[in-house]
C-alpha cells in the first residue's frame, strides 16, 4: 500500500471561546459559522448557557466552538453561575480561544498611565493560568484601534502571564484576520476526522434559539437592570404546514411589577416592538414566516432561585 493514495486525516475538535463579558465571544463565533446560532449586544452579559457551533471547512477540518457567558467576579447567584460554566468549559475541550478587547486595554493603560492589564483581564488570565490548558489568544476589536503601533506592545503585556500557542491580532466585526484564527486554530487540533455531520451548526434546540432572540431584542430595547432581570421561556413552537407560518409563543420572566410595566410599555408599545424585532429576526433565521405572541410573568427573584436556575440551564 502506498501512503500517497490515502486521503489525510482532517483536523478538528472542540474549542472554547472565553474571555471578559463583551470581548465578541459569541460575535467571533457567528462570524466564523456565517449564521448568527448566539445572539450578541452591546451589554455585558449576554450570553447565559454554553452553545455549540459547528464549521466545517472542506478538505481541512472541523472546529466545535463552545460559546460560553463571559468570566467575571461578581456576588449574584446568576452571574457566578455563569462565570462557572464558562470555567468549566475549559476542561472539556482540545483548546481554548481566549478573547481580549483591545481597544479597551488600550484605553485603561492609557487612562492608568500603566503598561498592565486592568484587573478584570488579570482575573481571566490568571483562571486559565491555573487550569494549565493550551490556549490561542485572539486580540479582538482592532478595527478601533487607530494606531497599529500600539498592539505589539499591548500583546506583549498580554503574554507575560501565559504561554499562549499562537496570538492572532483580529476583527470579528470587519473580519479582518479572522481567516488566519481559523487557520492557526485548525492546526492546533488533533487529526482525528469529523466529529459532527457536515451540515450541522449547532446543539441547540429551535425552541432555545427562538427564546434567545426574544431576549436579544429585550436586551436591546430595556436599560439598567431589566436587561439582566429576563429570561424568556418558549412554551409554544409549531410548524403550521397549512399555513406555512411558524407559530411561537413566548414567555418573559422578570423579577418585579414594575420591570412589567417597563417591558410592556405605554399602551403596550414597547412589547410590541419587542415583538416585531423579534419576528424579524426569527423570519431570517428560519425562512419562514413567523407569527409570535408574548406573556410577561412576574416570577419574583428567579435569578437567586436555584430551581429556576437549572430549569434555565443557567447553572
Ligand atoms: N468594533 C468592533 N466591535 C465588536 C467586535 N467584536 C464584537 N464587537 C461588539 O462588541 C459587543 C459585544 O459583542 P458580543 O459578541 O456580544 O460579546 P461577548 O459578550 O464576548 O459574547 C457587540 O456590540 C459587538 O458588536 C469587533 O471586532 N469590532
Ligand atoms: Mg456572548
Amino acid at each position: 500500500m502506498s501512503e500517497s493514495t490515502e486521503s489525510p486525516v482532517l483536523s478538528s475538535g472542540f474549542v472554547a471561546l472565553i474571555g471578559q463579558p463583551n470581548v465578541g465571544k459569541s460575535t467571533l463565533m457567528n462570524a466564523i459559522l456565517e449564521v448568527k446560532v448566539a445572539i450578541t449586544t452591546a451589554k455585558p452579559q449576554t450570553t447565559r448557557n454554553r452553545i455549540l457551533g459547528v464549521q466545517t471547512f472542506a478538505g481541512k477540518g472541523q472546529i466545535c466552538f463552545v460559546d460560553t457567558p463571559g468570566i467575571h467576579r461578581s456576588k449574584k447567584r446568576l452571574n457566578r453561575a455563569l462565570t462557572d460554566k464558562a470555567l468549566r468549559s475549559l476542561q472539556e475541550v482540545d483548546l481554548v480561544c481566549h478573547i481580549v478587547d483591545a481597544p479597551k486595554i488600550v484605553a485603561w493603560q492609557k487612562k492608568n498611565r500603566a503598561a498592565g492589564l486592568p484587573p478584570a483581564e488579570r482575573f481571566v488570565m490568571e483562571r486559565l493560568a491555573e487550569r494549565d490548558v493550551e490556549a490561542v489568544l485572539a486580540v479582538n476589536k482592532i478595527d478601533l484601534v487607530e494606531d497599529k503601533l500600539k498592539l505589539l506592545p499591548l500583546i506583549e503585556n498580554l503574554t507575560e502571564t501565559n504561554d499562549y500557542l499562537d496570538v492572532v491580532p483580529l476583527s470579528a466585526l470587519t473580519g479582518e484576520n479572522q481567516s488566519k484564527l481559523v487557520e492557526v486554530l485548525l492546526e492546533r487540533l488533533p487529526e482525528q476526522g469529523m466529529l459532527f455531520p457536515e451540515e450541522m451548526l449547532t446543539d441547540r434546540a429551535e425552541r432555545f434559539l427562538a427564546a434567545e432572540f426574544v431576549r436579544e431584542k429585550i436586551m436591546e430595547q430595556t436599560q439598567r437592570e431589566v436587561p439582566y432581570s429576563v429570561a424568556v421561556e418558549v412554551e409554544t413552537f409549531r410548524d403550521n404546514e397549512d399555513r406555512d407560518l411558524l407559530e411561537i409563543s413566548a414567555v418573559i420572566h422578570v423579577e418585579r411589577e414594575s420591570q412589567k410595566g417597563i417591558l410592556i410599555g405605554k399602551k403596550g408599545r414597547r412589547i410590541k416592538a419587542i415583538g416585531k424585532a423579534a419576528r424579524e429576526e426569527l423570519e431570517t433565521f428560519f425562512g419562514k414566516q413567523v407569527y409570535i405572541e408574548t406573556t410577561v410573568r412576574v416570577e419574583p427573584r428567579w435569578s437567586e432561585n436555584p430551581r429556576f436556575l437549572s430549569r434555565f440551564d443557567y447553572e
